[in-house]
């Protein structure tokens, strides 16, 4: 059997990498019986059609950013309220909390989650230096999801969602002059070629998840079943720490081609600070008695 697996990131990207190691292990342990070939960067289905090619059964499997279907159901956004969860141990003990919630989401609409594996802390990307909000005013933020759109309204900019393949591009003719995303995708899409400033704010850490159609999952033996999901855990534990490992050489990266990556001043953080306040008192509002219980064990 052959399940084409399509992912929004590039060959390059250390989920990929991991998406692949997954499909390596998937195969050695069927004895070639499944084979997930990975179509990546979005090439066979762009990223907000995954979930709906995944329930239908178009594919079988694929990759998508969690977040990108908070406005279904603002459960899926619950990694990306800036600074509730803002470095890899918080944001793991966060995912472990919400994963049931999640999972149970996703198997109403007939699909059955893998694994999942948190980006590294998401800072700003700008062409020109910035002290404050205030400088971001009206600018064209690039945004990869509902929550960052939202962000971006909060600090006076004015989203554009553009997909990461497309981000150069983006920059490059003017679409957008700043964008929030991780150290990884900076280079990823090179972001050198296009600006020059990151700000380190290190907000939040947001997820991306591995999912199967639960029928085609379900039609599987059970000795199938039961050791995808034991590859699924280790490629999620490889994966968090493939993430967290890499940053500090991803940061690097972009300082050796001229980024100039600082911290943010104080200002700066006190604003983010505030906005970070705001959006989580918006999204307990909207996320009702399941959003209470995890900000609830969370907090605890
Ligand atoms: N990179 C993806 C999503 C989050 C991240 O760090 C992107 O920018 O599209």
């Amino acid at each position: 059997t052959k399940w084409d697996m399509p992912t929004p990131y590039p060959d390059s990207n250390f989920h990929t990498k991991n998406d692949q190691w997954f499909a390596d292990q998937v195969k050695q342990a069927t004895g070639g019986k499944l084979d997930i070939v990975i179509h990546s960067n979005g090439s066979l289905i762009k990223m907000p059609e995954i979930t709906r090619a995944v329930q239908s059964g178009q594919v079988n499997i694929g990759e998508i950013l969690m977040s990108v279907l908070s406005n279904s159901d603002p459960i899926f956004g619950v990694d990306s309220i800036p600074f509730l969860a803002p470095n890899y141990q918080a944001a793991r003990k966060l995912w472990n909390i919400a994963r049931p919630y999640v999972a149970k989401r996703l198997e109403q609409r007939g699909i059955t989650l893998l694994y999942s594996v948190a980006w590294q802390p998401q800072g700003i990307y700008t062409k020109k230096p910035i002290t404050s909000t205030a400088d971001l005013k009206d600018t064209k933020f690039r945004t990869y999801s509902p929550t960052t759109s939202e962000f971006a309204k909060l600090i006076g900019a004015v989203p554009t969602t553009v997909q990461a393949p497309d981000v150069p591009q983006a920059f490059l003719t003017g679409l957008v002059d700043a964008m929030i995303t991780s150290s990884a995708t900076g280079v990823d899409t090179q972001a050198w070629d296009y600006l020059k400033h990151y700000y380190n704010v290190q907000a939040f850490l947001p997820l991306d998840i591995i999912m199967v159609n639960k029928s085609a999952f379900d039609a599987l033996d059970a000795k199938t079943r039961k050791s995808i999901k034991e590859i699924a855990a280790k490629a999620e534990e490889k994966g968090w720490a493939t993430s967290s490992a890499a940053n500090n050489d991803l940061l690097k990266t972009m300082s050796r081609h001229g980024i100039h990556v600082e911290a943010p001043n104080a200002k700066l953080k006190q604003e983010l600070d505030a906005i970070g306040k705001q959006m989580a008192d918006d999204w307990a509002k909207k996320a009702g008695s399941d959003g209470a219980a995890i900000l609830a064990a969370f907090r605890k």
